[in-house]
Order: structure tokens, then sequence, then C-alpha cells
């Protein structure tokens, strides 16, 4: 039996290490390595899928073309042909490349390497993920900083703004756990009850998009010290603003209100901050992040032990250079979450090529997403399934698994660690990786200034100045298998400085500013599935959230929104506010898609998809 270290490559804030037991060169187990201080022996069902999606007949085994009788395998030989034809044929602008982070590695970043040695081409700016909250930390505070999650030793309230660590952060959750179990208090501010909801002393039912109105009410009833330093701007807006509308405006009573102002006030007590990404995917999603730095700046909970905010950290990110990729070359780019209004006014684009996601289930407003794809001559994708993506593409790559390369991992979401993760077996049916594809087609169209070294000698070029200021070499690194970039508050570096410190006015929420669709839709991330990962094998319908008078579970209803319908299955939480229902992303387009109801529309700063503007109605029940 052999035991080898991976690390999971999902796009979670946790970044867990796993422990895989290989006996005759299958895998037979996998578990979290106890060993590690964050992964702590516990892996989710995500993780422990890595194993089931490894061995599964749906795997992708072989490069495929789309001909007039459906889908046909072909050899690598001419499915490379093929691709590297078209890219020959075509002007490099015409070619759009769209990616996520649906694996982590940085061995699969050569597709950018790739692209950028080709030339300008077409890219998307900005993200469906958490790109307002980035902006917003970018502007007051000058850099991407997170306080690391030791410090929840140090803390005695640990408030979290919808971050539902019970479903989509585990292992923030089992410390938290553990801090409550020594007498520290946990508070949740969320508009759904969530397991997190249920877990935390104190549950906030907020109004969604609304929780800058509520640090602006905590500030108005904080006490003379801190009103003190705010500037005549800030002060006079506060002024303006009465608690009765705030109450209003947030769903949280004056009591609750004061009380949080009462412990942000109190100097002998340490507050933690963490925020989640639901809480910026609004039109305001910078300026409500915005506001929560300023709560802490203005209260002084900031650069003192058990104190601080965590958000993301860019803290390995920073230290990451690929010298493969040529900054000066400037690309076409245009917002992420308007992919299809792009394709649709260029129609210069002659090829698209699609790497680690799934865009049809996961951008907004799929209807439009869909039309538009049709619409780009060739199209080509590499994923480890067919999903309702690579389902739409002309050519279609197999990945490999986490388990099929060596590579190295980082999260800049949470986890303070860079990881090395073991090759654990070759590739299944002899598949190329995404490192030895990309080779082969730099080789073929006779790519300039395409690295051809080897997938070893890349990644430790990566890693470069990482190992230099560790003063350790790249077998070293595999030796040790981590390294630690946790904020330090003892290196003045790690403090945090803000750069603007006057309160904006704030733009209203667009709660009831929609007559036509009155339920306001949240499409949250759901426990067991890593977006539309983990919903491969469910066929159901997806299930609506909401607390609506006449209606039963299990019953059947078509909703819709501006941008197009869903047939869904009622599940009532009684718990629900009035005007708000929820339905999980990534259901598959077999179950049906909930994108096709969220708005492409996006935030003030930042270029953030702002899904949870999306209004909805139900338009009828329909029968089994
Ligand atoms: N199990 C699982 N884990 C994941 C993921 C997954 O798909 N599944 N995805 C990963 C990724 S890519 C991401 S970006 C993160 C996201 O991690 P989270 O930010 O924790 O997840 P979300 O589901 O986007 O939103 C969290 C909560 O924000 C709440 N919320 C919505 N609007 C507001 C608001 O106005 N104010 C407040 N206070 N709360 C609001 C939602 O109701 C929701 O419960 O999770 C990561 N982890
Ligand atoms: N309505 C709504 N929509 C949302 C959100 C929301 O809150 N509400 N959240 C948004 C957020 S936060 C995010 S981050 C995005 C995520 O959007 P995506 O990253 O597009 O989502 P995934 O479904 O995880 O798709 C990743 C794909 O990569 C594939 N994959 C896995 N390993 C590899 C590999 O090694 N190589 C390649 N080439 N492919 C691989 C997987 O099989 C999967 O199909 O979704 C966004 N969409
Ligand atoms: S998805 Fe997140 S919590 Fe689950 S195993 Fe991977 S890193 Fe750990
Ligand atoms: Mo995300």
């Amino acid at each position: 039996m052999k035991n080898v270290k991976i690390t999971c490559p999902l796009d979670c804030f946790d970044l867990c290490q796993i422990d895989v037991m290989i006996q005759d060169n299958k895998i037979v187990s996998i578990k979290g390595d106890p060993g590690h201080d964050l992964t702590d022996g516990v892996i989710c069902k995500k993780g422990l899928d890595h194993l089931k999606r490894h061995y599964s007949n749906d795997r992708l085994l072989s490069p495929r073309i789309k001909t007039g009788n459906g889908w046909q395998d072909i050899s690598y030989n001419k499915a490379i042909s093929i691709f590297a034809d078209k890219i020959k044929s075509v002007e490099s602008k015409s070619i759009l490349h769209y990616t996520d982070a649906g694996y982590g590695g940085l061995s699969k970043s050569v597709s950018r390497v790739f692209f950028n040695k080709l030339g300008s081409i077409s890219t998307h700016r900005g993200s469906l993920c958490w790109s307002a909250g980035m902006h917003a930390l970018q502007k007051n505070i000058g850099e991407i900083k997170g306080m690391n999650y030791h410090e929840v030793s140090n803390s005695d309230y640990i408030v979290l703004w919808g971050r539902n660590v019970a479903d989509t952060n585990l292992h923030l959750f089992m410390k938290l756990k553990k801090a409550k179990s020594e007498g520290k208090k946990v508070i949740y501010i969320d508009p759904i009850k969530t397991a997190t909801a249920k877990f935390a002393d104190i549950y906030l039912q907020i109004n969604p998009d609304s929780d800058r109105f509520l640090v602006y009410g905590i500030l108005k009833l904080s006490s003379q010290k801190i009103i003190n330093r705010l500037d005549k701007k800030s002060l006079d807006i506060l002024n303006r603003m009465n608690i009765e509308e705030v109450v209003l405006k947030t769903n949280v009573s004056t009591d609750k209100i004061q009380f949080l102002a009462d412990i942000f006030c109190e100097g002998e007590l340490n507050i933690l901050s963490f925020l989640g990404y639901g809480l910026q995917r609004y039109k305001n999603g910078a300026e409500t992040v915005e506001s929560i730095l300023k709560l802490h700046y203005f209260t002084e909970k900031i650069n003192k032990k058990g104190c601080g905010i965590n958000y993301a950290d860019n803290n390995i990110s920073k230290r990451i250079n690929n010298p493969y990729i040529d900054k000066t070359v400037e690309n076409v780019t245009f917002v992420k979450s308007k992919f299809a209004s792009f394709l649709k006014d260029n129609e210069s684009i002659r090829m698209i090529f699609i790497d680690k996601s799934n865009p049809v289930t996961q951008l907004p407003n799929t209807n439009e997403v869909i039309a538009e794809l049709d619409n780009v001559p060739f199209k080509v994708g590499i994923d480890m399934f067919m999903t309702d993506t690579m389902e739409m593409m002309d050519l279609v790559f197999p990945a490999i698994s986490i388990f099929e390369t060596e590579d190295v991992i980082y999260s800049s979401m949470f986890s303070p660690y860079i990881q090395y993760s073991q090759k654990c077996l070759e590739p299944i049916n002899g598949i190329l990786s995404e490192y030895d594809l990309f080779y082969r087609l730099a080789e073929q169209i006779g790519l300039a200034g395409y690295p051809f070294i080897d997938i070893e000698d890349y990644l430790k070029t990566l890693l470069d100045g990482i190992l230099a200021e560790n003063k350790i070499s790249y077998s070293e690194f595999k030796k040790i298998g981590k390294l630690d970039f946790s904020r330090d508050l003892d290196n003045d570096k790690d403090e945090i400085e803000f750069l603007d410190v006057t309160l904006r006015e704030l733009t209203n929420t667009e709660v009831n500013a929609n007559k036509d669709y009155n339920l306001r839709l949240i499409t949250p991330h759901s426990k067991n599935s890593l977006h539309s990962q983990g919903f491969k094998d469910y066929d159901g319908l997806p299930i609506i959230h909401f607390n609506q008078q006449g209606y039963e579970n299990g019953e059947l209803i078509i909703v819709a929104s501006k941008y197009g319908k869903l047939k869904c299955k009622v599940k009532i939480d009684e718990l629900c506010l009035p005007d708000v229902a929820y339905i999980y992303e990534g259901y598959w387009n077999k179950s049906g898609i909930v994108n096709r109801l969220t708005t492409d529309e996006y935030s003030n700063y930042g270029d953030q998809a702002a899904y949870y503007d999306t209004f909805i109605r139900i338009e009828g029940k329909v029968s089994l």
C-alpha cells in the first residue's frame, strides 16, 4: 500500500490536504490529512467525490468531435491538427478564451500562456465570484489583505456577514465550533436562515443588499468616542439618516443594532469579521464590503490580536510571477457577466475556447448565453465530463483528474497555505494532461516564445520568488508539502492602512423596485456540490424555497423573470422572508438551469455579476 498526499483543487476556501491510499495501481481510499492544521483529518463530500469522479463511467477518455451523426472519438493527432489549423486560419482577436477556477492547480495555467503567445485575444474581465469585494479592498486598503483564521482564538465575537460556513467553508465552521465551546460568540447575518444561522449565537435575518445600512446604523448608535473619529462629510450623512429608516431597510431591530454598536464600541472586546461573497453579488456589492471595512476602521477593530477582516488574501498570488505571460499584450476585454452581449455585438469572434468552467450553467442569463454561443462557428472545450457547455462544443478534449498529475495549488479565498499535490497514477486511457496538450499544440503551430520545458521546470519557475524567500529548493518544498503565508500582526507590512476614511452616500437597494416581479431570487451555493459539479447525477427538478401562501411542498410551478422561465418543485421554508425565494445554483439543463432566470447586470464597481439583483414571479402551477 502506498500513501500519497494530494491537495483538493476545487474552488473552495479550504484547500484541504488529502491522503490517498494506493494499491496495485488503484486508489483504494482517500481521507483528510489528520496532520494538517486546517484540514484536521476531515474532508467534505465534494472532496470525497474526487474518487467517484476519477473512476466514473461518464468520464471523457478521448478527444471527440461533433459530426452529423453525433459525437465521434478521434485520435489526439487528428484533434490537435484540427485545433491547430483553425487557430492558424483566424486572427488572434477573433479567438475568445473563457475560463474559471474549476481546477486550481498552477500546471493548468498553460492555457493562458498559450493564448498570450498567440497575441491579443478576446477575453473577460471582472468576475462571477468576488470582484466587487476585491475592488472595495483594493480601493480602501490598497491591497487584498485578510486576517488569518488563527485569530479566531484571540477574538471574543466572530461576525459572519453572509458567510455560510456550515455549507461553503467547512474548516472555518469546525474552528468556530471549537471557539463556541470556549465561550466565544458567533453572530451570523444572512437573509436566509441557513445551517450557519442555526449554529450561531445571534442570528440577524437581514433584508438582501442592506448590510451597508446596518453598518451605518451601528455607527449612528456608536459611542461619542467613535463618532469623534468621523469627518464632517461622514457625520452629515449619518445625521441625515434616522434609525427607524435603517430598521425598515434592514429588517434588524433597534435593539439588535444597539447591541452591535455596544460590542463594536467596547474597547476591550476583540471582533473578527468574515465576509462571504453572497453579500456582494449585487450592483451595490462593493459599497457593502467597503462599509464593513470602515466599521472596523472607525471602531478600531483592526490591526490588533483577535480583530480584523477576512474576505480574501493575495499574500501568495502576489508572489507568483508567471514570466511566460507577456503583460504588455493588450486583450480585447468585456465584463464576464456580459458574455452573451459581447458575442452578440462582435460577430468577428470565429472561435471560442473554454476550460475549467461550465459557463452554460454558471453564467447569468443562460438563454442568451446558449443562443449566442450557438452562433460561434468553432468551439473547443476541455473538461472531465460532457457538461452542458461541452455538449455545445465542436471539439472536446478530456481533462485528467487531480490524481493524475503533480501540481502546486493555493486559494486566495481563505487558506493561508500553498501546497504541493503529488501525482498518484498515470492518466487513465493515456489521456493527455492540459500541460502536455498545449505543449503539443504549441509545437504543431510553431508558437514563438512558448515554454517548451517539462512540467516540473514550469512549476519551479512560477515558484521562484516563493522558494527564494523561504530559502528552500523545489525538491525541499515537495518534501515539506506546504508553506504558510498567514498574515502576521507583528509584521508592519501586514498591518492594514486605510486610504479612504470618509463614509460615502449610500445607494438604495433594489428591493420592491420591480412591481412586475415580486420576489427577489437568491441563488446560493449548495453544501454538497461545487457549483455544477456535484449535480452531474441529479435529474430531478430544481427546488425553489420560499414562504408563499397557497403552495405546498412538492407542487410544481413555473417561475419567470424578465430573462426566462423555469419549472421548479416547491419547498416551503417558513423562515424565509416574505419577498425572497431561493434556488441553489448548479443544476444542469436536464433539471433546469437556474441562471435562465438571473440578470446579467453587474456591480457599480468591480465588474461583479449581480446575480442576486434578480426578481421573479410565480406564473402558475403545473401538474406532475
Ligand atoms: N459547498 C460549496 N462550497 C463552496 C462553493 C460551492 O459551490 N459549494 N463555492 C465556492 C465559491 S466559488 C464561493 S464564491 C464561495 C461562496 O461562499 P459564500 O459566500 O459562503 O456563499 P454564497 O452561497 O454565495 O452566499 C452565502 C450567503 O450569503 C447570503 N446573502 C445573500 N445576500 C446577502 C446580503 O445581502 N447580505 C448578507 N449578509 N448575506 C447575503 C446568502 O443567503 C447565502 O446564504 O463558496 C465556495 N465554497
Ligand atoms: N446563479 C448563480 N450563478 C453563479 C453563482 C451564484 O452564486 N449564483 N456563483 C458564481 C461563482 S461564485 C462562481 S466561482 C462560478 C463558477 O463557475 P464555473 O467555474 O464555471 O463552475 P463549475 O460548475 O465548478 O465548473 C467547472 C468545470 O471545470 C471542470 N473541471 C474540473 N477539473 C478540470 C480540469 O482539470 N481541467 C478542465 N479543463 N476542467 C476541469 C468541471 O468538470 C466543471 O465542469 O459560478 C457562478 N455562478
Ligand atoms: S471542497 Fe473544500 S472542504 Fe471539501 S475537500 Fe475540497 S478543499 Fe476541503
Ligand atoms: Mo466563486
